[in-house]
């Protein structure tokens, strides 16, 4: 047995029952190949065993009380993945379907996300499984003080620092920030995406969708083809979409798609993101009353954006939201580009069909790294206590994204594989700590 597959064996048996890990390990182990065999000493070194195992995970129990004085109970993760080129770095991720194979995968992700922005992070994740729909901005603050009251003790600034993901935002940072600095008494830049009165950078809430859209441009000018005049579909409705919608939108795209978990809207004439920004940042609504300001717009709750005609297709709600058979509609429709804004969209065997026949593909660890690249670049303005302007941070996020294509396919073409950014950024993202660790000795 080749050693990466004795690797992803073992995995799968110490891991059993965690499926999205498994995933997520086995398209990193899968392009690894080549370097390995370059570099004998990483197996002498156990680099992929060691890799594949978290330094550290905490699950805890997170109690809280709601508007009617009942109790609830929730399971709060943060997984310390890899610490070999800076401190745990990654978001937390609050929804009903977070368990532990969901958080080791991001967290697993984030290990070559991170490295691939050159910036000193290591890789982390966490979250709970709480459902913040429905619930008051009370129970939402008792929530995140909750959960803090036991993360508190696991972070720090210069040890682990969490930031957003799905259901965590402004808000919820803002309250756990408060509940942090309570507990600690130190006035420290232990979250990023915080508000822009108390350590906040200008350019975080936009940096995960502008940097996908940086990137993807990068994608387009491989192929002698621009957004302008292009058609994008986008999923999702929260920060990353929104945001990626916005800047192709500046660079003369029409995008005609947006989603929720409930529906999805087609908006032939272009998406209104001022009647989005409402429903979504404001009211905190379902995507479905897009139709009450456009009421030309069409709402369907069966199939997907998938299957609406487009050049560029920007996943970016969830996990394996992109399937097969999504896959052969998009190739089908003569779809450029697939590019993620999402962790992990994309089913391997959607992955594959797109490689396969032709659609230019952008995976997740190096499109969508332009979030966690602002929040690095928060800490430093932490550090430094100072801040950068919008067009500063803007500019750093934009050369980041252009930095991370050119790596990744660089590296793809060294080792023989053209245009294959899945393997170039896997490549690239594990050179960088598999140096690092070898450097560390075995820890
Ligand atoms: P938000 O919570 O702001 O938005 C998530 C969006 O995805 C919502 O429209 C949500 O719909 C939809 N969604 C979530 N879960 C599901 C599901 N199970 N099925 C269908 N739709 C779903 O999160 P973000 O925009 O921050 O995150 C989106 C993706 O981008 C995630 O994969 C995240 O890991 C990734 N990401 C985020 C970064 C960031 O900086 N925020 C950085 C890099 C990656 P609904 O409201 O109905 O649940
Ligand atoms: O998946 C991700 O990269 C994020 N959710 C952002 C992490 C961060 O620390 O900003």
């Amino acid at each position: 047995m080749s050693y990466v597959n004795e690797v992803f064996s073992s995995v799968q048996a110490r891991s059993a029952g965690e499926p999205e890990f498994h995933q997520a390990v086995f398209e990193v182990l899968n392009s690894l190949e080549p370097v390995l065999a370059k570099h004998p000493e990483y197996q002498k070194m156990g680099i992929l065993e060691r890799l594949t195992e978290p330094e550290r995970q905490v699950i805890f129990r997170v109690p809280w009380i709601d508007d009617h004085g009942d109790v609830h109970v929730n399971r709060g993760f943060r997984v310390q993945f890899n610490s070999a080129i800076g401190p745990y770095k990654g978001g937390l991720r609050f929804h009903p379907s977070v368990n532990l194979s969901i958080i080791k995968f991001l967290g697993f992700e984030q290990i070559f996300k991170n490295s691939l922005t050159s910036l000193p992070i290591g890789g982390g994740k966490g979250g709970a499984d709480f459902d913040p729909k429905g619930k008051s901005e009370r129970e939402v603050m008792t929530f995140c003080q909750s959960f803090m009251t036991e993360l508190f003790r696991h972070i720090g600034a210069d040890t682990d620092v969490p930031a957003g993901d799905i259901g965590v935002g402004g808000r919820e940072v803002g309250y756990m920030y408060g509940q942090y600095k309570r507990l600690k008494n130190v006035y420290e830049g232990v979250l990023t995406g915080k508000g822009l009165t108390f350590g906040g950078s200008l350019a975080r809430t936009e940096a995960t969708g502008y940097g996908l859209v940086y990137f993807t441009r990068e994608m387009l000018t491989d192929l002698g083809k621009s957004f302008d005049g292009a058609t994008v579909t986008v999923s999702g409705s929260g920060n990353v979409a929104i945001y990626a919608a916005e800047r192709a939108q500046s660079l003369g795209a029409k995008v005609v798609t947006m989603s929720d978990s409930s529906g999805w809207v087609y908006d032939p004439e272009g998406i209104d993101l001022k009647a989005v920004k409402k429903i979504k940042e404001v009211d905190r609504g379902r995507i479905s009353e897009y139709l009450n300001s456009r009421p030309k717009a069409e709402y369907h709750t069966s199939g997907s954006v998938w299957q609406v005609p487009c050049e560029v297709a920007l996943p970016c709600a969830t996990q394996n939201e992109l399937q097969l058979e999504d896959a052969i509609k998009l190739v089908d429709n003569k779809c450029w580009i697939v590019a993620e804004g999402a962790n992990m969209p994309s089913t391997l065997e959607a992955v594959e069909y797109l490689q396969q026949n032709g659609v230019y593909f952008g995976p997740s660890k190096a499109a969508n790294a332009g979030g966690v690249a602002v929040s690095a670049l928060e800490m430093s303005q932490n550090s430094a206590r100072l801040s950068w302007s919008f067009d500063e941070v803007d500019k750093k996020l934009e050369d980041i994204m252009v930095n991370i294509h050119k790596q990744s396919a660089q590296l793809a073409e060294e080792y023989s594989q053209r245009q294959n950014l899945v393997a170039g950024a896997n490549m690239a993202g594990f050179m960088k700590v598999a140096t690092a660790m070898m450097a560390q000795g075995v820890v």
